[in-house]
């Protein structure tokens, strides 16, 4: 199976990815976390993007806070597909980065998510690997099927309380 990568732009940016990395651990989807920055280790996390192919990963996560360039930094060295988290590190509530991460000009596309959405660039990147992988589709399948019967029973709880 390909490997997933979780690269952040600062380690402070670590505990808004716990969903992520609670998913690929859920879903068995082999992954490596990492800390480039685009700005203050700029040839470091080019260098990674370049090998990512050639190491083994299908997918990679960019997650980076305040003037979000990491994401298409990354997706700038590879035409593996890349997802950016937009992290909230700034007074501005994330805002600043999901522009920066959401609003790529054409050519170099970077798949954004919402603000801190971790759990969701993790499984939109289960999804990506499952493409060529039907075991872990049938996971992500019993995932929304698990999901869809915890809303139904909590509509039945709910709606027996009236
Ligand atoms: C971004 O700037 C990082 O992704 C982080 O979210 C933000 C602040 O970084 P630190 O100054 O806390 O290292 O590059």
């Amino acid at each position: 199976m390909k490997k997933a990568a979780i690269i952040m732009g600062s380690k402070n940016d670590l505990p808004k990815l716990t969903g992520a990395i609670d998913t690929f651990k859920k879903f068995d989807v082999p992954f490596e976390v990492h800390v480039f920055s685009a700005h203050r280790t700029p040839e470091a996390a080019s260098n990674f993007s370049k090998n990512a192919r050639a190491n083994g990963f299908g997918v990679l996560i960019a997650a980076a806070g305040k003037a979000a360039h990491l994401a298409g930094a990354i997706a700038a060295n590879t035409t593996l597909p890349v997802i950016g988290i937009p992290v909230d590190a700034s007074g501005l509530g994330g805002l600043d980065a999901l522009l920066s991460t959401v609003q790529m000009p054409s050519g170099i596309p970077v798949a954004c998510v919402g603000i801190d959405g971790s759990t969701n660039a993790a499984l939109l990147a289960c999804e990506i690997i499952a493409v060529g992988d039907e075991a872990l589709a049938k996971k992500l399948a019993d995932k929304r099927a698990a999901d869809s019967a915890a809303v139904l029973e909590a509509d039945k709880e709910i709606s027996s309380m009236q």
